[in-house]
């Protein structure tokens, strides 16, 4: 714990330092700096997480390499009302883990396919500049390992799946997750970050308790459930996000499809800011913002008054019939001059 916090502190002082100099050199030449370095050094693994958390921000600093380790897997787990389902993942999880490097950064990605696994997987990063994302030179089949390696160029918030024919069932099997490629200089500090990624399911009985894909409802678009976090409830009850008035909070959303476009809202919420699509082109003061199956948005907003807020696809048969909503409990001071019910007062 004391060695813990003995690091926080050194990290806070460095981060200082680092905010001390950019002050003093300058946000624009402090950027070009950093993005002229090339990445140096010993690589190291990247800080990988499950959602709806995602790892620390990376900060003011300069690029690196970096191992990014996934292993694909065919797992069962709940999917909705105690129903099984047989979920293809990247690393027993869906989304995928959250993976966050730098503009510049070199990733070394390693995808292992579990010895379990009874089809080949592989991995296309909507963040790569190269053939398939990654697809062909990350194909593998059970109990094997394939490596690529990869520049980060283009800051956003970036998409991958699996890629492996018949990919609508991959990605329909839960395949897919989020890289966010932070810009040089880092992004702007918020109070809190989450991860939230929609997809939607086909599904057909196997059993009384298990279901299975179902390609004909894939085809026609026709999903049983449209999901926040590969789960029903995944952003409810003792599983909602949650942050204090007063507080900045930022998500990053995604959408793997395969086949649906998500028009994500917070009912009683507006957007600050809205990065669309992910990439670099910033917003302000949106209601309702466009998530592309296959693409994403950073969303941001400063929260003012206490209660629960639903996260919908304002789709909303797909809300409160299938499944994509979830809740941000906001704690805190009522503030009855920005809401209240009843009149003025007398
Ligand atoms: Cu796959």
């Amino acid at each position: 714990m004391a060695n813990k916090l003995t690091l926080s502190v050194l990290a806070a002082l460095l981060l200082l330092g680092a905010c001390k100099s950019n002050t003093e050199q300058g946000n624009a030449s402090a950027k070009s700096s950093a993005t002229m370095e090339e990445a140096k050094g010993q690589p190291e693994e990247a800080e990988i997480t499950a959602a709806p958390r995602v790892p620390a921000p990376i900060g003011n600093r300069a690029p690196k390499k970096l191992i990014v380790k996934l292993l694909t897997t065919e797992i069962q787990g709940e999917i909705a009302d105690k129903k099984k389902y047989t979920f293809w993942t990247f690393n027993n999880i869906v989304p995928g883990s959250f993976i966050r490097v730098r503009e510049g950064d070199e990733v070394e990605l390693h995808l292992r396919n579990d010895a379990n696994s009874v089809l080949p997987h592989n991995i296309d990063l909507h963040a790569v500049n190269g053939p398939g994302g990654g697809a062909e030179a990350s194909s593998a089949v059970a109990g094997q390992e394939a490596v690529f390696t990869f520049k980060a160029m283009n800051p956003g918030l970036y998409v991958y799946h699996c890629a492996a024919p018949p990919v609508p069932m991959h990605i329909g099997n839960g395949m897919y997750g989020l890289i966010l490629v932070e810009p040089a200089g880092g992004l702007k500090p918020v109070d809190k970050e989450y991860y939230i990624m929609q997809g939607e399911f086909y599904t057909k009985a196997r059993t009384d308790s298990v279901l299975e894909f179902d390609n004909d409802k894939a085809v026609a678009e026709h999903p049983d459930y449209v999901l926040f976090n590969g789960k029903k409830g995944s952003l409810l009850g003792a599983n909602m996000i949650e942050a204090k008035v007063g507080e900045t909070v930022r998500l990053f959303v995604g959408n793997g499809g395969p086949n649906l476009i998500s028009s994500f809202h917070v009912i009683g919420e507006i957007f600050d800011n809205v990065y669309q699509e992910g990439g670099s082109a910033v917003t302000h003061n949106v209601q309702t913002t466009i998530v592309p199956a296959g693409g994403s948005a950073i969303v941001e907003f400063k929260v003012d008054v206490p209660g629960e807020y639903v996260l919908v696809d304002h789709a909303l048969s797909r809300a409160f019939n299938k499944g994509a909503i979830g809740k941000l409990k906001v704690t805190g001071e009522k503030d009855p001059k920005i809401f209240k019910k009843g009149g003025f007062d007398k």
